[in-house]
This record gives structure tokens, C-alpha cells and sequence, in this order.
């Protein structure tokens, strides 16, 4: 099966079938591939390409790299069934989840095309005459991308498309649990570039395959100007000051604890809905997960109850077969839910659920059963993220405790409020609501389009991906004053004579 996709995506046997890095599919554990990580040499020798590659194609017209995006968009949409199924195969996503982060793909890919026409620069009035001002946005360099199992491929191309358009080059440092889609992301951009024609430089893009060696050689690197990387906050804690260091500049795309406000007037049908999917859907593993349900004390328990019921029916398995939840991508992540869910228990919580799924069936593969954790008080283990399907309730009495509860954590990614008062709905998204990155009103923190800025505050690392402005970020930006007078007047009304 996976043969045969790899193959149809235009992956050569011998790139994931020999090697030391296993990687196996949370399915059911079995083995899928065997890579070879890359030497420290062969980094270096990866960011040298990167950097004549680089040279290139910071040449090439704006508009005309943007017909490379648009290439490489129209082979994601031809493939968008296998690399869906690839994601499915290799972080155990469900396969609607899967295709959906193809589509972001291709919508990032779209954006950025039109982008390409649109790397806007500013004119500034100048105080002298004779001359005049402008801001201009020139290509940075090589870009490195550290991206996370749980989002395999979209956060890649969020990245990757606008880096294109912007005229730098990639070099891809994929999850060591993820990289067979990383390879076909990679023979997709090629097949793109192949169409595309001579002026696409060679190792343009270049995917860097191992744990975390590979990884901190390119952080580390100054060739490599923009390091650009989603995952844990623990891992955001060494990156950004290493790229500071030397003076870098990073996207961090950190943790999430992500909130949503319950209210009185909220249409429950489908604020139940919406926890569903953003409390359970890819087994809690976003980091836009929903993870603390500030609910009115009015409502409560009535909600608690259809929240129960809710979860009870819903179905746990092979996520290429129709399930809702697949399995978590391992071990680790099965024991760390656990080790939680018991501590819940000992400081007095309510747990409801979270119990393994499929075990007989499936020993190394690890289905859980989402878990609902009624607590009294945001604690240390409610304030923490859990990369895990535990939604924690907590009640509140008026909007502006539930407010504070949304901001009293250390991270700032995702937040929402249900309700139908526009007060509140305004009062949250205002300067005194919700202090993440992300703010929505009536509906879930997670499943973002990708026409906005993604990212958030705080622990989350301040990055902003995709959309709005964003752009800005793979480019360099310069000032120019230029003066077509026959005079040369300082700036200020200095007088130098
Ligand atoms: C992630 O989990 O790292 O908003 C990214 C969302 C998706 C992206 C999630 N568009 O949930």
C-alpha cells in the first residue's frame, strides 16, 4: 500500500526503504520505512547548495517564481488522495483530516501565487526636496524549516510557498516520525520544478533527514537566515536563543492551551459540535487543540452531561476506515496522557474517559478514549499542555473571571467564545478579551484558514505563518532614499560647511 503511493508521489524505493531511522505508522506500529539520516557533512554541504541555490533564484522575476507555486499547487491537487492517505498513514490522522491538510496546501499554494504579484513596497514623503523615499523587499536566503509530526505537511508549505515567491530557498528538516511525506512533498516540488524549466536552480528545496542533529545544525548556521520552526515549547526554549545569538530571525510556532468561552446565551448545538472537533479531532494532537472548556456555572452540568454522551458515541480506530479519533503517535504520547490523567485523579478531578482503546487488537498502536477532566481550579497540570484528547472543564461566573482564566496560562495561541450577546463576543476579541494570537467567536480554537496570521503569544513563540502579511518575514527590508536633485541637503537641517 505504501509502495504503491510512494511510487504513484514519485519516491524512489531505495529513499525510505534502507537505512536507521525506522519509522513505523501509529496504526498498528508496523514498519513503513527505513531512512538515512543525514551526516553533519552532508548539512553543510545542504546549506552550501542552499546558498548558490539561493543566489539563483533571487534573480528570477517575483511573478515568475510564483508560476513555480502554481505548478506546484496543480500536482497537490492531482495528488491530493495520496499524499492525504501518505499523512494519514504516517502521524495517524483520520484520512478527512489528512486530505484537509492537503488542501491547506493548496490553498497557501494559491495565496502565495497572487502574493507574488504583490510584494508591495512602500514611497515615503521625504523632508528634502529633490528627493525621494521607498521601501523595498528583497529576497532573504536560505530558509530553514523544522516542522512537527502532528502537521506533517501543511505548516511545511505555509512556509514554503511564500519562501518560494519571496525568492529564497528551502532546506526541510522534518519530524523524525514524519518524514516519508516530507520525501514527497519534496518529488512533488520537483516534478513542479521539472515543469517549470531551466531558470528553478538545483537543490532550490532540499529535505534534511534525521533527529536532531540535522536540526540544530541548521539553527546554529548563518547562512541560514530565517529559521522557521513548530513544535514544543521546550524545543522553542533552545531554538530562538541560538538563532538570536547570531542574529537570525525565527517563526516559533510553540505550544497551545487553547480555551473556549461557554456562555449562557450560546447556541449549545453547536458549541458541542464545535468542542467535538476541536476537543477529540486528530486525538487531541493540534497544537490548536481545545484543551480548557470555561464554562458558565449555569450551565455546567447540563453541558457536561451532553458532552458525555457526545463522546460516548463516538468512533475510535483505524483512521483510514471512517473512525473519528485515530491513535496517538506513540507510546511516549499514550504514557504522558496517563501519567496526567492519574495525577487528575489524585489531586480530586472528575475524570471521564481516556481510557486505551484496541489494545488486543492493535499492540503497539495506541487508541485512546478522549478524556473530559472536571477540576475546580487552573492548576499547574491544567496550565500545562498535554499532547493528548483531555478536555479540562472549569466553571466560571462572570465574564470577566472566564476572561482571566483564558489569558491565566503560559501560552497564546487559540481562544473562542461562544455566545450570542455581541457584548461579550466584542468584549473578548477587544484589547481587554483574549490575549492570544487567535481570538474566534462561535466557533472552535482550532482549523484556522490560512488567510490569516497563524501563531500566538507568549510561550507560543510570537511567530506569525500563512496569511495576512506574513510574507514580510522571507524578505529583507530596505530603506532607499534616493536624491535625482543637484544638491545635497542633510537630513535634520544639519549644516556641515
Ligand atoms: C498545528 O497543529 O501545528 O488551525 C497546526 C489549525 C490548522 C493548523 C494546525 N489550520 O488547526
Amino acid at each position: 500500500m505504501i509502495n504503491a503511493i510512494m511510487q504513484r508521489l514519485g519516491v524512489a524505493a531505495e529513499q525510505y526503504q534502507q537505512g536507521d531511522l525506522v519509522v513505523t505508522t501509529p496504526i498498528d506500529g508496523s514498519v513503513i520505512g527505513r531512512l538515512t539520516p543525514a551526516t553533519p557533512d552532508q548539512v553543510d554541504a545542504a546549506i552550501d547548495a542552499a546558498q548558490q541555490a539561493f543566489l539563483a533564484w533571487r534573480e528570477v522575476p517575483a511573478p515568475r517564481r510564483g508560476e513555480l507555486v502554481r505548478l506546484f499547487g496543480d500536482q497537490l491537487r492531482r495528488h491530493k488522495e495520496d499524499l492525504g492517505a501518505l499523512v494519514t498513514w504516517e502521524c495517524g490522522k483520520i484520512l478527512q483530516e489528512g486530505l484537509g491538510e492537503v488542501q491547506e496546501m493548496i490553498d497557501i499554494c494559491d495565496l502565495a501565487v497572487g502574493q507574488s504579484r504583490q510584494l508591495f513596497g512602500l514611497t515615503i514623503a521625504s523632508e528634502r526636496p529633490g528627493h525621494h523615499m521607498r521601501e523595498s523587499w528583497h529576497p532573504l536566503g536560505p530558509v530553514g524549516l523544522i516542522t512537527a509530526f502532528n502537521f506533517p505537511v501543511a505548516p511545511w508549505a505555509w512556509n514554503a510557498a511564500l519562501a518560494l515567491v519571496c525568492g529564497d530557498s528551502l532546506l526541510w528538516k522534518p519530524s523524525e516520525k514524519t518524514p516519508l511525506t516530507a520525501l514527497a512533498c519534496q518529488a512533488l516540488l520537483e516534478r513542479a520544478m521539472a515543469e517549470f524549466g531551466d531558470d528553478a536552480p538545483a537543490h532550490l528545496s532540499q529535505v534534511i533527514i534525521g533527529e536532531r542533529e540535522p536540526g540544530e545544525r541548521l539553527v546554529n548556521d548563518p547562512r541560514v537566515p530565517l529559521i522557521s520552526a513548530t513544535g514544543s515549547t521546550r524545543m522553542g526554549r533552545e531554538i530562538g536563543p541560538r538563532v538570536a545569538a547570531r542574529f537570525g530571525r525565527s517563526i516559533l510556532e510553540l505550544g497551545g492551551n487553547n480555551a473556549m468561552i461557554l456562555t449562557p446565551s450560546a447556541d449549545l448545538d453547536m458549541a458541542v459540535r464545535a468542542i467535538l472537533f476541536s476537543a477529540v479531532g486528530t486525538a487531541g494532537q493540534r497544537c490548536t487543540t481545545l484543551r480548557r472548556l470555561v464554562v458558565h456555572e449555569s450551565i455546567r452540568a447540563e453541558v457536561v452531561e451532553r458532552l458525555k454522551q457526545a463522546y460516548a458515541g463516538i468512533s475510535i480506530g483505524n483512521p483510514l476506515e471512517g473512525s473519528l479519533i485515530g491513535p496517538l503517535i506513540d507510546r511516549q504520547a499514550f504514557d504522558a496522557m496517563q501519567a496526567v490523567l492519574t495525577q487528575a485523579r489524585e489531586q480530586g478531578a472528575r475524570v471521564f474517559g481516556g481510557e486505551r482503546r484496541l489494545g488486543e487488537q492493535h499492540p503497539e498502536g495506541y487508541y485512546v478514549a478522549p478524556a473530559i477532566v472536571e477540576v475546580e481550579a487552573q492548576d499547574e497540570l491544567v496550565r500545562n499542555e498535554t499532547f493528548a484528547p483531555i478536555l479540562y472543564v472549569l466553571g466560571y461566573s462572570d465574564l470577566d473571571e472566564a476572561i482571566a482564566l483564558n489569558n491565566d496560562v503560559p501560552q497564546g495561541l487559540s481562544s473562542c467564545i461562544f455566545t450570542t450577546d455581541v457584548r461579550e463576543a466584542e468584549t473578548f476579541v477587544s484589547a481587554v478579551g483574549s490575549d492570544c494570537g487567535i481570538a474566534n467567536v462561535n466557533i472552535g480554537p482550532s482549523g484556522a484558514e490560512i488567510g490569516g496570521a497563524f501563531g500566538g503569544e507568549k510561550e507560543t513563540g510570537g511567530g506569525r505563518e500563512s496569511g495576512s502579511d506574513v510574507w514580510k518575514t522571507y524578505m529583507r527590508r530596505q530603506t532607499n532614499t534616493v536624491n535625482y536633485s543637484r544638491e545635497l541637503p542633510l537630513a535634520q537641517g544639519i549644516k556641515f560647511d
